[in-house]
């Protein structure tokens, strides 16, 4: 199988994380894509041209990353995705959200790099901000109550939302900086559990310096 990612993408160390808790990371080869480049394959691989894709055997092509977790998960016959309806529902819920978190910091990311200045729209960014903020603070009140649901609890197993969530934050240090521990000390500590517990997480790490 081939993945076409970029380093930096959150969605693409989703399904990185994914392929190596399920087993399945030595069957897969990453090629980077570039999705500003027309030449670029990927806007016939995928015509939404984003990233990531997974190229099957067959030569299929399947996205968005939620498809990619649930194909890999079923091939490895893993438990990503609890067969407990309930579980199942929550953690796919948390995986919408934090998903979410992801493309609203991703379009900030594009208003400041693909607009001139003169073009940009901070009422449009304070909208985005505005999603990032709740889904947080929705989150911290989560991780700090963990009688209101145990869909952030590692202890029963990693699934989609939590690998979902440890990639939201991440994209949150790479682009906006660490400061978000300060007024989310519960997440933090939830994060740091989740590097502890998954090395994927580590290993997938994107380092601009690098
Ligand atoms: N819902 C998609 C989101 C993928 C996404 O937004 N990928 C970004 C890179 S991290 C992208 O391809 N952006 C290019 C574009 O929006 O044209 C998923 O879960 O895979």
């Amino acid at each position: 199988m081939k993945l076409r990612s970029s380093p930096p993408s959150p969605f693409g160390r989703k399904v990185k994380i994914a392929a190596k808790l399920l087993g399945l990371y030595d069957q897969i080869t990453v090629e980077n894509g570039d999705t500003k480049d027309p030449q670029d394959a990927l806007r016939q691989q995928n015509p939404l041209g984003k990233i990531p894709i997974l190229i099957l055997q067959d030569g299929d092509c399947i996205y968005d990353s939620r498809v990619i977790l649930d194909h890999l998960n079923e091939l490895a016959q893993g438990s990503l995705i609890p067969k407990d309806s309930t579980e199942r529902r929550k953690a796919q819920t948390l995986q919408a959200l934090a998903d979410g978190l992801m493309d609203a910091s991703i379009l900030i990311v594009y208003e400041t790099r693909m607009r001139p200045d003169n073009e940009r729209s901070p009422s449009w960014i304070d909208y985005q901000s505005e999603k990032i903020t709740r889904g947080l603070d929705h989150l911290e009140h989560q991780c700090a109550n963990p009688q209101s649901g145990p869909e952030l609890n590692l202890e029963t197993g990693v699934h989609v939302g939590h690998i979902a969530l440890a990639c939201a934050l991440g994209y949150r240090d790479l682009r906006f900086g660490t400061d978000w521990r300060t007024t989310y000390p519960n997440l933090a500590t939830w994060l740091a559990a989740f590097e502890a517990k998954v090395p994927a997480f580590a290993q997938t790490k994107f380092d601009p310096d690098a």
